[in-house]
């Protein structure tokens, strides 16, 4: 049996409970499969495979907090800190009622290579809880993110482990998190990224992760000959990623003309007003149907099981920047059917492994969100860097900085794919190019 099978083999048996988790682990060994080969002796010696897919820690916590009846309430905290090879374990917090082991660990272990993959010095891990975060006070959230970080404290630094956002986790609650640990370590440190911009966050850290996939996918278009300008979009999603992809498609002369959250979907032919949907959501926190209220031209559809929501529509491009799995394999067909030229994810993991074969195999770009996200993580290592030097760098820095990566990335993982014979596979392209320095490191540092 080849080493990736073995291995493959050894992770289901292990982690039978988590398919998010072994979902993610097979993408990433199925397409690592030319580079293991050429290299079979070598990495199974130094059992390569085993120690990427086994995380160095994994933490989990109680999380008691008062809710504004008195009541007190339980969570579980989850950081799994997956691997540092490459610099201090990086990634966000997820707060979503559906966070569990798997799903920490899919993360986790995505972020190992999407770390790798900015060019910065960043290991992967990731962590969250199973709070959510939907109709609590602001009291409420705070109780929740000092209990959370009361124990999370002992666990991170600024060399060690930096959390930062993901689902359900945005500045207010790394406000919250960040005062809590300054409280009980008494050290005022880049510990958290995200932060606010008079306490040590960096200009463009909220635009970045929407940025930088936009960045990514005018590289690809550019690289094919093809006009970002005039084309269609359907985005997935409302939060962080959603808005700024949005913004910045429109920016670049594209029109997205959908949008989603966990309840429904917009349509808006005449294209998304990205002011009113920040109204909507950073500021009022409402539902889409206050978006759908005020604008005459988009419509609101309520979101019902087995139906395409935002994939069903006639577009150039797709940017699903919601959650995990949300883009199957009778979405993909659809897509497809309509024409689709690209699919670049801003959520993590978005896409079916299905859907994602069906994808490339009928010639759509795909650019996974290891690459395509890369943004968001790419610039809290920029804030990191700000945090070292004690300086606040500019909007049109940082900005600069970020386009650069993500023409880089681009470019790398277009180049891995070449260099093993899978020219045009960018899934491929971005697992082999991550791995490659990752593994570098690990042979360099001896059994650890
Ligand atoms: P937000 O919490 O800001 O927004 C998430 C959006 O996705 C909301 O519209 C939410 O709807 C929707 N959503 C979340 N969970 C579900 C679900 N189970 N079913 C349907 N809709 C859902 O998160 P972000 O925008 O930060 O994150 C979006 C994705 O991008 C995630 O996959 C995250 O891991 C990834 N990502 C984020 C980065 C960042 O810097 N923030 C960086 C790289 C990747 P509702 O509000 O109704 O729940
Ligand atoms: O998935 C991701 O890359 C993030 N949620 C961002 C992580 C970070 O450390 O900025």
């Amino acid at each position: 049996m080849s080493y990736v099978d073995e291995v493959l083999e050894q992770v289901k048996a292990k982690n039978a409970d988590q398919p998010e988790f072994l979902q993610a682990v097979s993408e990433v060994l199925d397409s690592l499969r030319p580079v293991i080969d050429a290299n079979e002796e070598l990495y199974r010696k130094n059992a390569i495979l085993e120690r990427i897919t086994e995380p160095d820690r994994q933490i989990m916590f109680r999380v008691p907090w008062v809710d504004d009846n008195g009541q007190v309430q339980v969570n579980r905290g989850f950081r799994v800190q997956f691997n540092n090879a490459i610099g201090p374990y990086k990634g966000g917090l997820r707060l979503h009622p559906s966070v569990n082991l798997s799903i920490i660990k899919f993360l986790g272990f995505e972020q190992i290579f999407k770390n790798s993959l900015t060019t910065l010095p960043i290991g992967g891990g990731k962590g969250g809880s199973d709070f959510d975060p939907k109709g609590k006070s602001d009291r409420e959230i705070m109780a929740f993110c000092q209990s959370f970080m009361t124990e999370l404290s002992k666990y991170i630094g600024a060399d060690v482990d930096v959390p930062a956002g993901d689902i359900g986790t945005g500045a207010r609650e790394i406000g919250f998190m960040f005062g809590q640990y300054k409280r009980i370590q008494g050290s005022f440190e880049g510990v958290l990224t995200g932060k606010g911009l008079t306490w040590g966050g960096s200009l463009a850290r909220t635009q970045a992760t929407g940025y930088g996939l936009l960045y990514l996918t005018n590289a690809l278009l550019k690289d094919h000959n093809i006009d970002i300008a005039g084309k269609t979009c359907a985005v997935s999603g409302s939060g962080n990623v959603a808005i700024y992809a949005i913004e910045k498609a429109q920016q670049l002369g594209a029109k997205p003309v959908t949008c989603s959250d966990s309840t429904g979907w917009i349509y808006d032919p005449e294209g998304i007003d990205v002011a009113l949907l920040k109204e909507v959501k950073e500021v009022k926190r409402a539902r889409l149907t206050e978006y759908a209220a005020a604008r005459p031209s988009a419509e609101y559809h309520e979101k019902k099981n087995g139906e395409h929501g935002v994939w069903q529509y006639k577009v150039d491009l797709a940017l699903p920047c919601a959650t995990q799995n949300e883009l199957d394999l009778e979405d993909a067909k659809m897509l497809v059917a309509n024409g689709v030229i690209s699919v670049t994810e801003g959520a993590n993991m978005p896409t079916t492994l299905d859907a994602t074969k069906y994808l490339q195999e009928n010639g759509v770009l795909f650019v996974g969100g290891k690459a395509a996200n890369a943004g968001g993580v790419a610039t809290s290592a920029l804030e990191m860097s700000q945090n070292s030097e004690r300086l606040s760098w500019s909007f049109e820095e940082v900005d600069g900085k970020l386009k650069g990566i993500m023409e880089t990335i681009y470019a790398n993982i277009s180049d891995a794919a070449k260099r093993y014979g899978v020219e045009g596979d960018y899934v491929a392209g971005a697992n082999i190019a991550g791995f490659e320095k990752v593994v570098d490191a690990m042979l360099a540092q001896g059994v650890c």
